[in-house]
């Protein structure tokens, strides 16, 4: 194929109009764009749908850590890895609530709550519930990562305020299998309906540097763009190696292709906020900026993810200053 027919093709796939339907082939042809174009066409959406030097901060907590029955191999929380993690119960409502506050006097304008279950237990429901309800009730918006829901778990979060369910596809369908066997892409999409038709917004992203294919990551996005509404949040995590789990030794990615991940999302979902989410510790401030300029705009602050480190809140206000990036106020 010449260079001239293969820019023609790029061009028509990359310009053609969209409902929110995407094909693989256009998703690919951005993907695959010189980075410049890439980047500017991702900024040129953002700055049309956003205020491109605002961020918007949200903290995690997990109300309850490892012992997880899930074989995702990521993850530090999985009772299938020796990662070394001690399990813990389910926090204490009033303690949530008291997080919750410091986060929010430090800026932070989202809390999501993350539990290491499968799903949630019926006995749990009504501690998750009060969680919500006292989170709500400090003025922030309210996230949970539970797991899967069936539809009655989903209306109860909804009915009690709960904003967004996090609920992540992780990878494309083919390479899901390779990193999860005690669940399938099809149970994840089926909790993304239940949570959409309960009336929350989603927040659904991955993870990448899992020693996926940029095919993966393109379809992942895909997958995402194409739902019938996409989701409001889109957290982009990079793969943090947790030593014990059967990725610990996975093929970092290349910063380039992150960067390159961060702007399709942007494009392909140009209302959705982008997360950049887990892995900052690993980023040098170079690597974030080109993030925030391909069009991520939220971040998680606070140095500790649910069990992994984050870069914390001297090192990353350092980083807005010198980026002239102001947080996102509620
Ligand atoms: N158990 C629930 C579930 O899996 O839906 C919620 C918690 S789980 C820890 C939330 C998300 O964190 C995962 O879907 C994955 O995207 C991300 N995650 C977990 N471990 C990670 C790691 N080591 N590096 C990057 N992201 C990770
Ligand atoms: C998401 O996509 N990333 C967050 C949140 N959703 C729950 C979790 C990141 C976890 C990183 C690994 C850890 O802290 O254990
Ligand atoms: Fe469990 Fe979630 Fe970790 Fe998977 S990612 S092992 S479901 S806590």
């Amino acid at each position: 194929m010449t260079l001239a027919t293969h820019h023609d093709e790029r061009s028509s796939a990359v310009s053609s109009n969209h409902g929110n339907t995407w094909t693989l082939a256009e998703a690919s042809a951005l993907y695959e764009m010189p980075f410049n174009d890439l980047l500017f066409r991702a900024q040129t959406i953002h700055r049309e749908n956003f205020d491109p030097n605002r961020v918007q901060l949200s903290r995690l907590l997990s109300i309850k850590t490892g012992g997880c029955p899930e074989d995702c191999g990521y993850c530090s929380q999985s009772v299938h890895h020796e990662s070394g993690l001690t399990a813990s119960k389910l926090m204490e409502v009033e303690r949530v609530v008291a997080e919750a506050r410091k986060a929010r006097d430090a800026g932070a304008t989202r809390y999501c709550m993350g539990a290491a279950w499968r799903n949630p237990k019926p006995r749990d429901m009504e501690a998750v519930v009060a969680m919500v309800k006292g989170v709500k009730a400090l003025g922030m918006e309210t996230c949970m990562t539970l797991g899967m829901l069936d539809r009655a778990q989903s209306e109860q979060l909804s009915e009690a305020g709960l904003d967004y369910y996090n609920h992540n596809i992780d990878t494309s369908e083919r390479y899901y299998r390779e990193i999860i066997t005690t669940r399938n892409f099809a149970d994840r999409l089926e909790t993304l309906e239940h949570v959409r038709a309960s009336g929350m917004k989603v927040c659904c992203g991955g993870i990448v540097g899992m020693g996926e294919q940029a095919i993966d990551r393109i379809e992942m996005l895909t997958v995402l763009a194409n739902l019938p509404e996409p989701p409001e949040s889109v957290p982009i995590n990079m793969l943090i190696p947790i030593a014990g789990t059967p990725l610990a030794n996975a093929t970092p990615i290349e910063p380039i292709d992150f960067v390159r991940t961060i702007a399709l999302a942007r494009i392909m979902m140009p209302k959705s906020y982008v997360r950049l989410s887990a892995g900052r510790t690993a980023m040098s401030d170079e690597m974030q900026a080109l993030c925030f300029f391909a069009g991520a705009n939220s971040i998680f602050v606070g140095d500790v993810l649910l069990t992994a480190g984050n870069p914390g809140n001297d090192e990353d206000m350092g980083l807005f200053r010198r980026l002239g990036l102001q947080p996102e106020e509620q």
